[in-house]
């Protein structure tokens, strides 16, 4: 079978929808770095409609930051790919002609620099998840002490973090042009832009604090909250999107109908037509992600360690079990919906149930595994407000399902502080020791917290209550 390219599009069926815009003519404007299927199913696919719509020289570079795995699936394509949408309303599918090609950094860094330094790119966007923002502690200023940033500052022209590849290549535009420049995070991080730029003004306080002043004058960081459900795709997506096309497509992505793009209105540059495409464009984005992450990523973390512990593989099994979504129902009114600070005249019900929805689309087979990774990251930003604002009695069950996985579970722990996690899990220490480290590890300091104190007996009654095979149970009361 042939593959996808741009020799071989006139073969696809009629049912992909094509871009039907002419990508031989577009230049690069704006850089991704990240290119993995979340941005492939989201941001490109905005950017795309951009084009189709309004024109536009917004071809997308996209750039790996270590892996050559996506720069391999996609430049043999001409950068192209497929979007197969799959829900109640049927299946969609659709060619995407934004993405002109795919950088590895460590591999290509001359391209990226000149790229990063050519006024003609004047838009920055990222998906390199909650962990590759590098952040301490306080989640806004930079772990100095990461061993990333570490080795990037000792050679900052051969950066492999996000902030450091970013850093310089914002140093070398300076230098170049001193062109405007607008830098959107696109993960699930509240404040996210602007936690990244506070990032990077440490990061270049240390390296090239020449710059800082253009940074404050012409780079904006407008935040975004971004939201569709985009598993990652597995051998079976590739069959069937074979078997779909006729050609056979490396970088092919399984997603939901359903997507939102809400983007702070402040560019420092011009931006594709995003709001024609769908996006929106708004003054405050605050009500919006603490909507997304305290109630769709909040009971999303949930589903997964719950399904981790009653051997559910994906998200729909967990909620087409009955008295586990009668669970999460109860999660979201009693603990969640109270503790958002959601859009005024928002009908939160209405959304916790389109989310009940969403999460039980039989075509996505959204593992729970995948969801369960970097929980150290995941449940500060999901959790913690909810379980700061209120006693949260139905979450805490939730968060004793992750304590479980840790201390009592031999899953495998995808995590960037798995080494600590480990040991905690090899520690003989007594539980009350364990689960006080393990709250560490999310930014909770036990001794200081009077709240946490009086938590933790009941956490550890939780945790044994798993311990004792009686989740269920613990779930119904
Ligand atoms: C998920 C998100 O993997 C995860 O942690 O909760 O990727 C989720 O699917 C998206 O945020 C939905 O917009």
């Amino acid at each position: 079978m042939h593959r996808l390219s741009a020799n071989t599009t006139d073969q696809l069926p009629a049912t992909v929808e094509h871009f039907g815009y002419d990508r031989t003519r577009l230049r690069h404007g704006i850089l991704h770095l990240g290119v993995g299927a979340f941005h492939r199913a989201h941001q490109a696919v905005y950017t795309d409609t951009a084009i189709a719509l309004s024109g536009g020289d917004w071809g997308i570079v996209g750039a790996s930051l270590r892996s050559d795995s996506v720069a391999r699936q996609l430049n043999p394509q001409d950068g192209l790919y497929t979007v197969r949408s799959e829900d109640a309303n049927g299946q969609q599918l659709r060619l995407i002609g934004a993405l002109q090609q795919v950088l590895v950094a460590s591999q290509e860094r001359d391209r990226l620099n000149a790229l990063m330094a050519d006024p003609a790119m004047r838009v920055i966007t990222l998906t390199v998840t909650e962990k590759g923002y590098c952040l301490g502690a306080d989640g806004w200023s930079l772990d100095s002490e990461h061993p990333d940033i570490q080795r990037d500052l000792d050679n900052p022209a051969a950066a492999v973090s996000a902030i450091g590849v970013l850093a310089h290549g914002l140093h070398l535009r300076y230098c170049h042009s001193a062109a405007p420049l607008t830098v959107i995070s696109c993960d699930n991080l509240s404040e996210n832009s602007a936690r990244l730029a506070a990032a990077l003004r440490d990061y270049l306080q240390l390296s090239y604090p020449e710059c800082l002043s253009w940074l404050t004058e012409a780079v904006t960081f407008p935040c975004s909250m971004v939201d569709r459900i985009v598993p990652a795709p597995g051998a079976g997506v590739l069959e069937e999107q074979a078997r779909l096309l006729g050609l056979r497509d490396e970088a092919a992505v399984v997603t939901e109908g359903f997507s939102q793009w809400i983007i702070e209105n402040r560019f420092a540059t011009d931006v594709p037509d995003w709001a024609g495409a769908g996006a929106l464009l708004v003054g405050d984005i605050r009500p919006y992600e603490s909507l997304k992450l305290g109630l769709l990523n909040a009971s999303h973390s949930a589903i997964a360690y719950l399904g981790l512990l009653l051997d559910k593989t994906s998200v729909a099994d967990v909620v087409a079990d009955p008295p586990l979504r009668d669970y999460l129902q109860r999660l979201m009114a009693r603990d969640l919906i109270p503790a958002l600070r959601a859009p005024a005249g928002f009908d939160l019900p209405d959304y916790a149930d389109q989310l009940l929805q969403r999460f039980a689309n039989p075509g996505l087979h959204h593992r729970c595994s995948q969801i369960a990774m970097d929980a150290t990251e995941k449940i500060r930003q999901r959790w913690l407000p909810a379980l700061e604002a209120r006693s949260g009695d139905l979450l805490l069950r939730a968060l004793a399902a992750w304590c479980s996985v840790v201390l009592h579970s031999d899953l495998e722990i995808d995590d960037p502080r798995r080494d600590t996690l480990l040991a905690i899990r090899a520690s003989t220490d007594g539980d009350t020791t364990r689960l006080t480290r393990l709250l560490g590890t999310l930014g909770i300091a036990v001794s200081e917290a009077p709240l946490w104190r009086e938590r933790l007996p009941v956490l550890q009654r939780y945790c044994a209550d798993i311990r004792a095979g009686k989740l269920r149970e613990l779930l119904a009361t």
